[in-house]
């Protein structure tokens, strides 16, 4: 990830990395990619998806179809909950990120993915950032979430166990279950922003399902590059929430340091394992 990001803000970026959103450089093709992204998630994950992210979907029913103008999603997301979306032109340095998150900034690429990439791509586009976070962020504690962990990454720069730190973002924000009623439901913005992975990571034997543990979350490595190996359930947002900020991260961080990290697929003898996946995806994905 890091080896993609410039050390200073590229010509016409802000101190902060921010740029202008430039709604009206989108053509009418980018306009119908995100409508059809659009409705094809807002179809699927009705039975899927937590009921915080149903809820938050609301603030990008804007006025216009297409690609929300983020000045008129602002004015919703800052009344639900003092969060605001700014444009970055990509991915942006460590420091930065956790600054805007500490205030309740929420940093989106501008560009959206081409008409052959709708299934997957790698990079954040404004699919991706925009659908996939923001209907979190309308929800009140998810909000107190994500600026705790900004301020912790604030505090942990110092510390070199940043990886760790990103390990919790990406189990969490990024790819994160909950449990919720007598079921588990969504609510990862990679997860909810893709097709395939919204049906495969709730229904597919193959992954690991394993109930949340802070420390357990933060050993285990992850892949960026196809659908996780294992997906991590939390019993609710103010679980986590207040995990999050009661945790000692400094002491978690020596501890972390002593012990092996674990592969996307390994079990660890105190998991409580929610379902225990045949790994069938991964092993045949690899070609063995
Ligand atoms: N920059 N634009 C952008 N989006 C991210 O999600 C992001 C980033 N820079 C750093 C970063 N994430 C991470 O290091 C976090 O995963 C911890
Ligand atoms: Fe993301």
């Amino acid at each position: 990830m890091a080896e993609h990001v410039l050390e200073s803000p590229p010509q016409g970026a802000a101190p902060d990395w921010t740029i202008p959103q430039d709604w009206a450089a989108y053509t009418a093709e980018d306009h119908e990619t995100w409508d059809i992204l659009f409705a094809r998630q807002s179809k699927q994950l009705p039975d899927r998806a937590a009921e915080a992210f149903l809820r938050g979907l609301d603030v990008l029913r804007l006025s216009n179809p297409g690609i929300p103008n983020y000045d008129e999603l602002n004015e919703r997301l800052m009344r639900a909950t003092g969060w605001q979306v700014v444009a970055v032109p990509g991915l942006v340095p460590d420091d930065v990120f956790f600054d805007h998150l500490a205030n309740r900034r929420f940093v989106a690429g501008n560009f959206i993915r081409r008409r052959d990439q709708l299934d997957y791509l790698q990079e954040p586009d404004v699919f991706h950032d925009v659908f996939g976070h923001v209907p979190m962020l309308a929800d009140p504690v998810f909000a107190d979430y994500m600026q705790a962990y900004g301020q912790g990454g604030l505090r942990s720069l110092g510390f070199g166990s940043l990886d760790k730190l990103a390990r919790l973002y990406w189990y969490t924000v990024e790819f994160g279950l909950v449990r919720e009623g007598d079921g588990i439901r969504l609510f990862g913005s990679g997860i909810v922003s893709s097709h395939g992975e919204s049906v495969f990571a709730l229904d597919d034997p193959s992954p690991n399902r394993i109930r949340f543990d802070l420390e357990r979350v933060m050993r285990t490595r992850y892949r960026i590059d196809d659908y996780q190996q294992v997906y991590f359930v939390i019993d609710s947002f103010e679980d986590l929430l207040r995990q999050t900020i009661e945790t000692d991260f400094a002491p978690l961080y020596e501890r972390l340091a002593g012990q092996p990290d674990l592969g996307p697929a390994d079990l660890a003898p105190d998991d409580e394992i929610i379902t225990r996946g045949t790994q069938a995806y991964a092993t045949e994905r690899a070609g063995a």
